[in-house]
C-alpha cells in the first residue's frame, strides 16, 4: 500500500492505520484474550482517543473487533483513557476506566459487558452512575488518571490504586470499594516518592517466592513479594521494584530501597511505556503487555498512516536464583510460529572479527544464542573501577578487553546498516566481572530522521552461568532478552538497505583481549494472522 510499508511487523500486534497507545484491560474470558488498546481512529498521531479492541485464542493470532468504547459521555469526551479489568470470583467482569472530561478533568468511570454471554464481548455499557471518582482536592485534575485492577483486602472489599503527583512526588493513590460504584478513600499512599513526578499507569501483583507460576492479583501471603511498577510521564519510561506490600498501613515497601518505584529497575532499557500485567487464569501465568512507540518523527507516521506497535506479550516471575529482579520471556505461544532453524556450534570469534550467519532470511526471526569467554583472557585481564554503561559508552565501536560481543541484526552485506545486541564484561577490583547487556542503533540505518540512541543496563550473571540472549527480530522492532529475561532492551529500527532479503545476521567480537566461543540458533518466524473484523468471523 505505501512505499514504508516493510516496516509493518509480521508477527506484533497493530492495527492496520492510525495511531496505538497503551494496552488496557488485558483479560482472559470464556476461552479468549481480550485486548484493548488506546487508538485514535481519526489518525497516524496522538488524540481523539477511544478503545480499540481485539480478540484471540493464544496472545499470537488475532481478531479485529468494533471499537468497544467511544467517547460519546460528558465524562470521557475529551478521551476514554487507560484503565483496568477486574474480574469477580462469580466471573463477572468490571472494567474502570480515566475518563477526560468536556473541561479535561480527570475522572474514573466504569464499565461492564453489555452481554456477560457474548464471548467477544462486543458490547460495552458504560454505568449510568459514572464518574465514579473524581480527583481529590489536593491533587491536580489533570493528574489523576490509570485505575490499576482491583485486588481483595481481607476485610473483603475491592482495593485499586491511582496515579498522581503531589509537588513533585509521583504517588499512588488508594481507594476501597465494594462495588465498584461507590470508593472511600483510604488514608496514606501505596507509595511516593519524591522528583519521580506523574506517576502514569501504576501497575500492582503479587509474584511468588517458590512457585514456577503467575498469581491472581488478590494473593497475598507470606510466600509472594510484590511488584509495583510505574510509567514515569517526564521520562517516559516503565520502572519496577519488588517489595512487600502492608495492608494494614496501605504501604508497599521496596526491599532495596535505594531501588524504590521509578528509580530503581526497569522493566526494559530501551522502547517499552505504559505497560500492564494480568493474571491469565488458563496457564496460570502473569502476562505482561506493553505499548512499543515508533522512534522515527511525527511526519513519517502520518506518510505511513500509522504509529506504534504492542511487544510481544511477556511472561513474567521473580527471579528466585537472584531474588532481587524478574524474569520476563516471551510468551510460549510465540514459539507456534517458529518454521525452519539453522543451527551455528561450537562457533569461535576471535577479537577483532565478523563472522556471517548463513540463514534463509533475516527479518522476521526467533535468535537464541549463547556466548563464553575463553578463561586466559580473563585472568589476563586489568581489573578497573570503570562502570560501564551502555548508554554513554560510544556503543559497539569501543573497544575493551572484554567486550563488546555479540549479534548484527537487521545488517545489509556491505553493513552500512547493522544493530548489534551485545554484551560488555568488566573485570572489577574485586576480581569479579561485571556484565552490560546492550542494543545498540546508531547505525541501525541511513535515514537521518529517526532516533539512533544505544540502550542496556546490567545484567545479573552468577557463577558458572553462561551469557545467553534471545532475540526476536521483526522489520522495524527488535526485542532482546538476556540470562532468561533479568534485563530486556526493545529497540525500533528502521533500516533502508537491511530490509527483505537483503537483510543479513552475524556474529561480532569487537573486544580487544576475549576470544569468544558462541552456540547460536536461529528461527525463521512466521507472520501471525492478525484479521480484520467481519460479522461472519463473530462465531
Ligand atoms: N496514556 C493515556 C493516559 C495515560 C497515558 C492517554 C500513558 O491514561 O496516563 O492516552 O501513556
Amino acid at each position: 500500500d505505501n512505499v514504508l510499508s516493510w516496516q509493518r511487523t509480521a508477527f506484533h500486534f497493530q492495527p492496520k492505520h492510525n495511531w496505538m497507545n497503551d494496552p488496557n484491560g488485558p483479560l482472559y474470558y470464556k476461552g479468549r484474550y481480550h485486548f484493548f488498546y488506546q487508538y485514535n481512529p481519526n489518525g497516524a498521531v496522538w488524540g481523539d482517543i477511544v478503545w480499540g479492541h481485539a480478540v484471540s485464542k493464544d496472545l499470537v493470532r488475532w481478531l479485529h473487533l468494533p471499537l468497544a468504547m467511544v467517547a460519546d459521555e460528558w465524562y470521557d469526551r475529551n478521551g476514554v483513557w487507560t484503565g483496568s479489568a477486574t474480574i469477580l470470583p462469580n466471573g463477572e467482569l468490571v472494567m474502570l476506566y480515566t475518563g477526560a472530561t468536556n473541561e479535561s478533568v480527570q475522572v474514573q468511570n466504569l464499565a461492564y459487558p453489555a452481554n456477560s454471554s457474548d464471548p467477544l464481548l462486543l458490547n460495552w455499557t458504560k454505568y449510568s452512575g459514572n464518574p465514579v471518582l473524581v480527583p481529590p482536592p489536593e491533587v491536580n485534575v489533570i493528574d489523576f488518571r490509570d485505575p490499576t485492577t482491583a485486588w481483595l483486602t481481607s476485610q473483603g472489599k475491592w482495593r485499586i490504586s491511582i496515579g498522581s503527583k503531589l509537588n513533585e512526588a509521583g504517588v499512588a493513590l488508594v481507594y476501597d470499594t465494594k462495588d465498584f460504584k461507590t470508593f472511600e478513600r483510604v488514608e496514606g499512599m501505596l507509595r511516593r516518592v519524591e522528583d519521580t513526578g506523574m506517576w502514569e499507569c501504576v501497575d500492582f501483583f503479587p509474584v511468588s517466592t517458590e512457585l514456577d507460576n503467575g498469581l491472581d492479583t488478590s494473593v497475598n501471603n507470606p510466600s509472594v513479594k510484590h511488584v509495583m511498577k510505574v510509567s514515569l510521564d517526564d521520562e517516559r519510561h516503565d520502572y519496577y521494584a519488588i517489595g512487600t506490600y502492608n495492608e494494614s498501613i496501605t504501604d508497599f515497601l521496596p526491599d532495596d530501597i535505594s531501588k524504590d518505584v521509578g528509580i530503581g529497575l526497569r522493566y526494559d532499557y530501551g522502547v517499552f511505556y505504559a505497560s500492564k500485567t494480568f493474571y491469565d487464569q488458563s496457564k496460570k501465568r502473569r502476562v505482561l503487555w506493553s505499548w512499543i512507540a515508533e522512534s522515527d518523527s511525527e511526519y513519517v507516521d502520518v506518510a505511513k498512516g500509522w504509529a506504534s506497535l504492542m511487544g510481544i506479550p511477556r511472561t513474567v516471575l521473580l527471579d528466585k536464583k537472584t531474588g532481587s529482579n524478574l524474569l520476563q520471556w516471551p510468551v510460549e505461544e510465540v514459539e507456534s510460529l517458529r518454521m525452519h532453524s539453522d543451527k551455528f556450534e561450537n562457533l569461535t570469534a576471535k577479537p577483532g572479527s565478523i563472522v556471517s550467519l548463513d540463514i534463509p532470511a533475516a527479518n522476521q526471526l526467533d535468535i537464541v544464542a549463547e556466548f563464553s569467554i575463553d578463561k586466559e583472557a580473563i585472568n589476563k585481564t586489568m581489573e578497573t573501577d570503570m562502570e560501564y554503561d551502555c548508554e554513554t559508552s560510544g556503543g559497539a565501536a569501543a573497544r575493551g578487553a572484554l567486550g563488546p560481543f555479540g549479534v548484527l541484526v537487521l545488517a545489509n552485506d556491505g553493513l552500512y546498516e547493522y544493530t548489534p545486541i551485545y554484551f560488555y564484561v568488566v573485570k572489577g577490583r574485586d576480581g569479579n566481572l561485571k556484565t552490560s547487556f546492550c542494543s545498540d542503533q546508531s547505525r541501525s540505518s541511513l535515514a537521518t530522521d529517526v532516533e539512533k540512541k544505544i540502550f542496556g543496563s546490567f545484567v545479573p550473571v552468577l557463577q558458572d552461568e553462561k551469557l545467553s540472549l534471545r532475540i526476536l527480530v521483526d522489520h522495524s522492532i527488535i526485542e532482546s532478552f538476556a540470562q532468561g529475561g533479568r534485563t530486556c532492551v526493545t529497540s525500533r529500527v528502521y533500516p533502508t538497505k537491511a530490509i527483505y532479503g537483503d537483510a543479513r545476521l552475524f556474529l561480532f567480537n569487537n573486544a580487544t583481549e576475549a576470544t569468544v566461543n558462541a552456540s547460536v540458533e536461529v528461527w525463521q518466524m512466521n507472520s501471525a494472522s492478525i484479521k480484520p473484523f467481519q460479522y461472519e468471523q463473530m462465531n
